[in-house]
């Protein structure tokens, strides 16, 4: 405990911009302490040494390297800094640091000045600082990528071997002598103990921003395609090879199942007719692995191309819509080039399919989840003269953050029945009975759960928490604070400081010991939220990067592709361009549902809609 007072001490001078002042005075002192007392600690690797780079040494992200048995070299090479622990700003990194507006300020900024934000939308601003947010955020993302959970260094094989998630920061190494480094507790608290304190729901927390179903299951439907972590083996492996925007959630992962999905006419996808309308077609005519209970029959597994999605009628829904978009893509396809095959009408639709949910997810998606009044935009163009490289690996650290469980209502309200999640799991029917438009419509009204702040989960996706907290431990993810400084984060000091509720605070603390000793989930979801915020800041910082860099790293918004000839022509080009949630959606019903990512904003919308409403 004593220690730990020391290091609190030290830390609460911490500032980004006084990077500079960082103490190394105190810091080396510190470490040499601890060394001492570490060295004799039976934790400690078979030399009884303990690996310097145990301590994180090196700021700003430079790189640590240990040397000899007890020695270590940061490589500060294009950092900004110098110095021993790289915490020695240059003179321009200096000024930047200076100028630079915090995360706060430039968030209460994108979120107010409603007159300004008019003007910029409507101006050539709109384009410069989109280019700003796209160039900024992606310029955190190391690509081409680094590490891995086996490779804390660099190596051929990390970057070769797309098997693997990547790893923004290398793993804890394994020779530490506490799990989260040489901080806090020997023993982290029980995965189950943390799910049950911290994020068990007690009522249920609306999203103050009116975050609603439709958007929940989108964020499932869409992370689905590039978050498929291989539970066969340790190690941090994906099953889903494309990392990024691929689509694989509509065609499937490899080649067979996209053939056994595929109707091998007009570039279609199989299908069934139910009343009349368009369904993924039965495991009974399409043979595809899908996860179902056992005893599940066969001719109500409907066949999709991710194998999870018959969990939930919210993402056969959107398997749904999504098939019906690709067939009527095929048939503009089909009819502009009657003499494509079967083959490159397919291919073809599915880069205007891939278009599409890039276009959504950034002008739709991102705009709801941000809350900015800057109005996004999805525009290739703007990044043709900045440096960019178009290429994308996911990230572990990512799918870590994307356990977006709290948005999880308590049950759900469909046409005006309650269904609750019994009835609702792996309920394939549901879909038939009510039909896509109805089912738009609830989810679109409904609305979802905030994100952060902790005790907002249903007890139905509580597991959830405890596996994401499970595998960060099994991939030995380094601690919050260590991600808080590689996005230019001020660590924080203390657990009040981190959620700014006492109670919670005092638990944290019991539970970990030390704030630099708090896992990276735990700390993001239990971060206190911005004022009617889904999340705190770090869920943004972190997040962000990652995801931008994803969507616009896509080889569809490179200057090779970026053009009409790839989506067989202006007509495709345009689809992609033009593409809407409510287009999505009403281009491929019978009549069009109140359609959001937002749950309805005033009477009109709020009222109910009928199937005579028009497009
Ligand atoms: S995904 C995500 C944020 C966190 C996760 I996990 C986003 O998709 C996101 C992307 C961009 C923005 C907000 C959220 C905005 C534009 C920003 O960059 O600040």
């Amino acid at each position: 405990m004593e220690d730990n007072k020391v290091d609190e001490a030290d830390e609460e001078e911490y500032c980004p911009t006084e990077l500079h002042q960082y103490q190394f005075g105190i810091f080396s002192m510190w470490m040499f302490i601890h060394l001492l007392l570490l060295q004799t600690s039976s934790c400690a690797g078979d030399s009884g040494v303990v690996n310097p780079c145990c301590y994180y040494p090196c700021q700003n992200s430079g790189v640590c390297v240990r040397f000899g048995t007890d020695g270590y070299q940061c490589d500060c090479t294009r950092t900004g800094f110098n110095g021993e622990n790289c915490t020695d700003p240059e003179f321009w990194t200096r000024l930047r640091l200076l100028l630079k507006p915090s995360p706060p300020v430039v968030h209460s900024f994108l979120t107010n000045f409603h007159w300004f934000w008019n003007i910029v939308n409507n101006s050539f601003l709109r384009d410069i600082i989109m280019r700003l947010v796209l160039t900024v955020r992606s310029d955190l993302i190391p690509s081409p990528p680094t590490y891995n959970t086996k490779y804390g260094y660099l190596s051929w094989e990390s970057y070769y071997n797309i098997s693997y998630y990547t790893r923004l920061l290398p793993p804890v190494p394994k020779d530490c002598p506490l799990p989260m480094g040489t901080k806090g507790k020997s023993v982290l608290p029980d995965p189950k103990l943390l799910a049950e304190r911290f994020f068990r729901r007690k009522t249920f927390r609306p999203d103050p921003q009116g975050t609603n179903l439709m958007f929940a299951f989108m964020a499932q439907h869409f992370t689905h395609q590039f978050f498929r972590t291989n539970h066969d083996v340790p190690g941090g492996f994906t099953k889903a090879l494309g990392h990024g925007v691929d689509a694989s959630n509509i065609y499937g992962d490899n080649l067979m199942r996209q053939l056994q999905l595929r109707l091998q006419k007009d570039g279609k996808l199989k299908y069934q007719l139910v009343k009349g309308e368009t369904y993924p077609p039965t495991v009974s005519e399409v043979p595809v692995h899908m996860v179902y209970p056992k005893d599940f029959p066969p001719e109500q597994r409907l066949a999709i191309g991710q194998e999870v999605f018959g969990i939930l009628p919210g993402l056969t829904m959107y398997a749904t819509i999504w098939l019906r978009e690709h067939n009527r893509v095929c048939d503009i396809m089909k009819a502009e080039h009657p003499t494509w095959d079967d083959e490159q009408l397919f291919q073809t639709s599915r880069l205007i399919i891939i278009g599409e949910i890039i276009n959504i997810i950034i002008e739709e998606y991102v705009q709801q989840l941000s809350g900015y009044l800057l109005k996004m935009k999805f525009d290739p163009t703007l990044l043709f003269n900045a440096r960019f490289q178009y290429s994308n690996r996911i990230a572990l650290e990512f799918c870590q953050l994307y356990h977006w469980h709290p948005l999880m209502p308590d049950s759900f309200m469909v046409d005006g029945d309650e269904i609750p999640y019994s009835q609702f799991l792996y309920n394939t029917s549901l879909l038939m009975h009510y039909g896509v438009e109805k089912l738009v419509d609830a989810f679109s009204r409904q609305p979802a759960g905030q994100i952060g702040g902790g005790l907002n989960s249903h007890e139905a996706v509580l597991k959830v928490a405890e596996m994401v907290v499970r595998e960060s431990r099994a991939a030995r993810v380094r601690p919050f604070n260590e991600y808080r400084k590689k996005f230019n984060l001020k660590p924080y000091t203390s657990f009040y400081d981190l959620t700014g509720n006492t109670e919670m605070a005092r638990d944290l603390e019991e539970l970990y010991g030390d704030i630099d000793a708090l896992e990276l989930y735990i700390g993001v979801l239990l971060e206190k939220t911005r004022a009617d915020g889904i999340f705190g800041e770090s869920m943004v910082e972190m997040g962000a990067p990652f995801s931008l860099k994803g969507l616009m790293g896509n080889p569809i918004c490179s200057p090779e592709y970026w053009k009409p000839s790839t989506f067989g022509g202006e007509t495709g080009f345009n689809i992609v361009k033009k593409a809407t949630l409510k287009k999505l959606v009403c281009l491929n019903t019978k009549w069009c549902p109140y359609v959001d990512f937002h749950v309805p904003r005033n009477e009109e919308e709020a009222k109910p809609k009928t199937p005579s409403t028009e497009l």
